[in-house]
């Protein structure tokens, strides 16, 4: 045989072999082939521009959704290399097709965006039904299609061009995916994201499908971030904000103290939310908490020594690192875990703020006062605590309008918390009283986020809540004193439904977090329509399963549920309670921070853009796996 066609075959077979590599375990490489495995397409692409961007030669990124399913992103950096390769392939291919292209062209060791995806082009390319490159670079505009992963002919040129950068389109592969659909909201959110974290870059987001669009843009970054999440808490300062880098880990981090009770620290590692916090996160305490201190006991008279929670009462900061290889772990692979990242955070944390508090005494004593308050009213709420906890036992005392159940078995037995009295009275009707409790919630339970736990505790909502689970609170809370192992929040399928169970998520967050992370809180999911044929009953969950039922039966008798209390106990029982049939959604911390962030971040104050927010996914949220 002839050399260069077995040379041909060799070459053939590896590209192959890849691309059945990750056609047969597409979820081993973008974790999952549900709507986060679609999505993680898109962010390889847009990471690969964003490393442009930090690499100071992409200015603007556009995000395209077209009616026919697929998706464009354009970016104007340095394209991707088109030169011959020494395998004789243009170059544009191999990173198209080979898993992690080696050498030169692959920037896996060296990129600093999207660590947790960082899969490379071949992959996106491997998942799509088709797509196609063009790239502007050298004078000229090199253009290629593939299929499935393999191309459909070589790289041409097309035209001449004095611009550079690179345009991919493509469109999922149906036969991978469950859910071919982009999702509006997701990716708009993380683009905005995205904005805020690389400053100064423009990225624009056009929907061909519905024809929405929105532009990001932040010259401020995270500074700006800081202080819109602030806007309508009272700022103590203006936002501090520093950089710093070394042994090849870079640090950026905005810093707010508010007259606020609480703490809100956002961190990313090479522009992924780490959620489950990590070594940036300790290093960026131990940082502020040294600073502080060295700076009060210098300079401040009857200083008293602060922990590092009665420093962050109040405080508002964004970290974000950058470093060449980052380690994840934890359930949701969120949490940094590299520990040289710790050393950098902190000794940037600390000598920067040291030197912000000396430049500026006034607002340095606003910052300490604000603490030592924090410390007072720590000693006091654990006192008082302590009072109580001798005076009556919170998990002595179950409240009045809890309707028990009989079971003793915690193992079975269930806390179903429903919103006023008329869905609580058809619940106590529906429920198997013998391992479902049922507990009534008559007025709005005040949202945590803006109050303390002391504030938090006068509210007779959360105390009955409290109650009835009987593990305690906050620090005390002992997920094995818990009554029930299962405690369901079960609302209305309307506004103020959604209202209610955001403020119950992120009451439980930030009160009861090992009951989520335990995975005993959970949502209940009462159906929206209710379809009748002749004798056959049918429920139908949302607005798409609605028109599903409808279309296979034609006509027929459909009646809307506005609320729980609307349903009669035995369809309450059948659709919503009853272990055999209803669904219920396990609360994630990811859910439920996302949930809180949503309501306490982005939205702030504007109330109808958290009105609208409401309704658009009051119902999404039985497919929130992002
Ligand atoms: C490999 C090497 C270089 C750039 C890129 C890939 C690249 C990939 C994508 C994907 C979307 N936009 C992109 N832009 C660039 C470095 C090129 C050089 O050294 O000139």
């Amino acid at each position: 045989m002839d050399q260069s066609a077995t040379e041909y075959t060799a070459r053939h077979i590896t590209v192959l072999s890849d691309l059945e590599a990750v056609r047969k375990r597409p979820g081993m490489y973008i974790g999952g082939t549900g709507v986060r495995g679609l999505h993680h397409l898109l962010w390889e692409v847009v990471d690969n521009s964003i490393d442009e961007a930090l690499a100071g030669f992409c200015r603007s990124i556009k995000v395209t959704l077209h009616k026919d399913g697929s998706a464009t992103v354009e970016d104007d950096g340095r394209g991707i290399p088109t030169e011959k390769h020494v395998s004789g392939k243009n170059a544009l291919e191999i990173v198209l097709t080979k898993l992690h292209a080696g050498g030169k062209f692959d920037r896996k060791a060296y990129r600093v965006s999207g660590g947790l995806h960082g899969v490379g082009l071949s992959v996106v390319n491997a998942l799509t039904e088709r797509l196609e490159v063009w790239v502007k670079r050298n004078g000229k505009i090199y253009y290629q299609k593939y299929r499935r992963g393999v191309p459909e002919g070589d790289v041409e040129i097309l035209d001449d061009s004095n611009e550079t950068g690179t345009i991919i389109r493509f469109k999922p592969d149906d036969e991978i995916f469950e859910v071919t659909e982009f999702r509006y909201d997701i990716i708009s959110q993380r683009l905005k994201e995205l904005a805020f974290l690389t400053k100064g870059i423009r990225i624009e987001l056009i929907d061909e499908r519905s024809g929405k669009r929105d532009v990001f843009y932040s010259e401020g970054g995270m500074a700006e971030y800081i202080s819109i999440v602030n806007k309508n808490k009272n700022p103590l300062h203006e936002v501090i904000y520093f950089e710093s880098k070394k042994n090849g880990i870079q640090v950026e981090v905005a810093i707010q103290f508010t007259d606020s009770d609480f703490e809100n620290v956002l961190a990313f590692a090479n522009n992924i939310h780490t959620i489950e916090g990590g070594t940036h996160i300790s290093g960026f305490r131990s940082g502020l908490t040294r600073a502080i201190n060295e700076y009060g006991r210098k300079y401040v008279k009857r200083f008293k020594s602060l922990t590092g929670q009665d420093i962050r009462e109040g405080l508002t900061a964004m970290i974000s690192v950058r470093l060449p290889e980052p380690q994840f772990e934890g359930q949701t692979k969120t949490k940094l875990t590299n520990s040289d990242v710790k050393t950098v955070v902190e000794s940037t944390v600390y000598l920067e703020m040291l030197k912000w508090l000396e430049k500026h005494p006034n607002e340095a004593n606003l910052i300490i006062d604000r603490c030592m308050l924090s410390l007072m009213a720590r000693q006091a709420a654990k006192r008082a605590r302590e009072l109580v906890k001798r005076k009556n036992d919170i998990s002595i005392t179950l409240p009045g309008k809890l309707a028990d159940c009989s079971s003793k078995n915690p193992e079975e037995r269930e806390l179903f918390i429903v919103e006023g009295e008329s869905a609580g009275g058809s619940a106590k009707q529906a429920r198997d009283r013998n391992f479902q409790a049922i507990l009534p919630l008559r007025g709005k339970i005040i949202n945590v986020e803006k109050s303390g736990l002391t504030k938090a505790l006068k509210n007779e909502e959360i105390k009955a809540i409290a109650s009835a689970i009987g593990a305690g609170i906050g620090k005390d809370f002992d997920i094995t004193k818990s009554r029930y192992k299962r405690v369901i929040i079960m609302t209305d399928a309307d506004v103020d439904g959604s209202h209610i169970r955001t403020l119950l998520l992120t009451f439980f967050f930030r009160h009861m977090k090992p009951l989520i992370e335990n995975g005993y809180l959970y949502i209940a999911q009462p159906p929206l329509y209710r379809v009748k044929k002749r004798n056959k009953v049918f429920y139908a969950y949302s607005e798409r399963e609605l028109e599903d039922l409808l279309k296979k039966m034609g006509d027929a008798e459909v009646q809307r549920y506005k609320g729980l209390g609307e349903m009669n106990p035995e369809q309450l029982w059948e659709t919503t309670m009853n272990p055999n049939t209803r669904i219920l959604l396990q609360v994630t911390v990811e859910e439920a921070l996302q949930a809180e962030e949503l309501f306490s971040t982005l939205m702030g104050e504007d109330v109808e853009a958290r009105r609208q927010f409401i309704i658009e996914n009051s119902r999404e949220v039985r497919n929130l796996d992002i």
